[in-house]
């Protein structure tokens, strides 16, 4: 099962890589730091991940609602599912995440090299909205790149879509996030069930708006860039989400 849908998220990518869909990914990413990447995968490897994603956050989701000082005291309410607990129990996500044709691909869009997260609780986590209210406040990553995977989402007039701020950089020290959203444009991208898109996280400030009713469910894959890897990047405002808490 797993074999076989490696090989189908395989044999699509190498299709894919000759396609206009990447280059335009690859202008709209280098503008606003967001792309929509669906066309990334084809649908039995969503179908695989999304069945998995679903499965783990009813069986092992862990409430959060916690502020971070690094991001401006920004509110994280949400369900997450951590890294650990998704590789112990899901043969296909790690095989997805750490798949060389997806991470080939991914650095045709990004236009330089990716590399998978040195830092695992980053590499991948699944985080479901589910309560009126809740959403992943306005923050960076510490890694640069996120390939998102949308499994559910309410429509917009619920809320649930993404904003972001291109080319903004995180001090966390002083997050300075109302001075970076009026000094800069900021962008609303819809996202629905069966989207991916990638970003560079570490200088696009973002947030998923606050959801109304309905349940938003992705799974986040983080990658590094080289830079990351030569930079020292501390992880506070993630030990400090994964901090058991019930
Ligand atoms: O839910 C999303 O679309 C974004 C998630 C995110 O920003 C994160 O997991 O760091
Ligand atoms: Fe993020």
């Amino acid at each position: 099962m797993n074999a076989r849908i490696v090989q189908e998220l395989n044999q699509h990518v190498r299709h894919s890589a000759l396609s206009g869909e990447v280059a335009a990914a690859r202008r709209g990413f280098a503008e606003r730091g967001f792309a929509k990447a669906s066309f990334l995968v084809p649908a039995s490897v969503k179908q695989a991940v999304a069945d998995d994603v679903l499965s783990l956050i009813e069986e092992s989701g862990v409430r959060r609602d916690l502020r971070f000082k690094e991001t401006g005291d920004t509110p994280r309410r949400m369900r997450n599912v951590t890294r650990s607990e998704i590789a112990t129990r899901s043969a296909v996500i790690p095989a997805v995440y750490e798949s060389e044709a997806l991470i080939g691909l991914l650095g045709e869009i990004v236009d330089e090299p990716v590399l998978v997260c040195p830092y695992e609780p980053e590499q991948y986590v699944i985080t479901r909205l589910e309560h009126t209210g809740d959403t992943h406040g306005w923050h960076w990553d510490d890694y640069s790149f996120a390939l998102v995977w949308v499994v559910q989402c309410p429509p917009p007039e619920h809320g649930g879509f993404v904003q972001c701020v291109a080319g903004t950089t995180w001090d966390k020290s002083n997050p300075a996030i109302h001075r970076a959203l009026l000094d800069n444009p900021t962008w609303s991208f819809e996202v629905g069930s069966g989207d991916l898109y990638v970003m560079r996280t570490n200088t696009t400030l973002h947030r998923v708006y606050p959801i109304t009713a309905g349940v938003r469910t992705i799974i986040n894959m983080g990658y590094a860039s080289k830079s990351d890897l030569e930079s020292s990047l501390s992880h506070e405002t993630m030990d400090a989400l994964w901090a058991e808490q019930v």
